[in-house]
């Protein structure tokens, strides 16, 4: 079963990933994903970057679709979600191998790593989620997660920050940020939109 802070989590990146907030995640989100990161960022569609950032967000679509739309009506419910998310979450657990997380890492990572440099910096975090239509701190939220030492993440921080946005129910362990600040009462959670939008999540 799933800890209150485990719910939230998921449920908070549910909503996030359903871009077009028609209480589903479908195909049609990850391409509004790309259509937002490309206008906020001056991306033009015929550019590698572009490619790259599409066949990245459309593999993820592949990818859960896969694995979470039960009924393969191509859309995956928060009740579909959730299910999957407390099936996997109990098998990470059992297992106890951050390595298992590995294969949706690298598909992750290689969204958020616009350069394909191996590492994660400020700006890439900060296109990566405001693309998702978060806004925030950003740079309180990145070292959080980075740590005081490190300016940016390699896909090993990755798996472990990923480990334990699964795992943890530690309101205050670093992992809950991967996706940005998960609950309204967070201060991190500066931004307008994203603020009211978890307020009326949660009330
Ligand atoms: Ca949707
Ligand atoms: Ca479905
Ligand atoms: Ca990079």
């Amino acid at each position: 079963m799933l800890s209150d802070v485990q719910r939230k989590k998921f449920t908070y990146l549910f909503k996030v990933m359903d871009t077009e907030k028609n209480g589903n995640i479908n195909k049609n989100d990850f391409l509004i994903y790309v259509r937002n990161y490309a206008s906020l960022y001056d991306l033009n569609v015929d550019s590698p970057a572009y490619d790259k950032l599409k066949s990245s967000a459309l593999h993820w679509w592949t990818k859960i679709h896969d694995l979470i739309d039960k009924d393969k009506d191509l859309e995956i419910t928060l009740q579909e979600w959730l299910a999957f998310q407390t099936m996997y979450t109990e098998e990470l657990v059992q297992r106890d191998d951050t390595q298992h997380l590995y294969s949706f890492v690298i598909t992750l990572f290689d969204l958020v790593d616009k350069n394909s440099d191996g590492a994660v910096g400020l700006s890439e975090y900060t296109q990566f989620l405001r693309a998702w239509g978060i806004e925030t701190d950003f740079k309180a939220v990145f070292r959080r997660l980075t740590g005081p030492d490190s300016d940016t993440l390699t896909r090993n921080d990755f798996v472990n920050l990923l480990w334990e946005f699964y795992t943890s129910s530690d309101p205050d362990a670093a992992g809950n940020y991967i996706f940005g600040p998960f609950s309204p009462d967070d201060p991190l959670c500066t931004g307008g939109v994203i603020k009211q939008f978890l307020t009326r999540l949660f009330n």
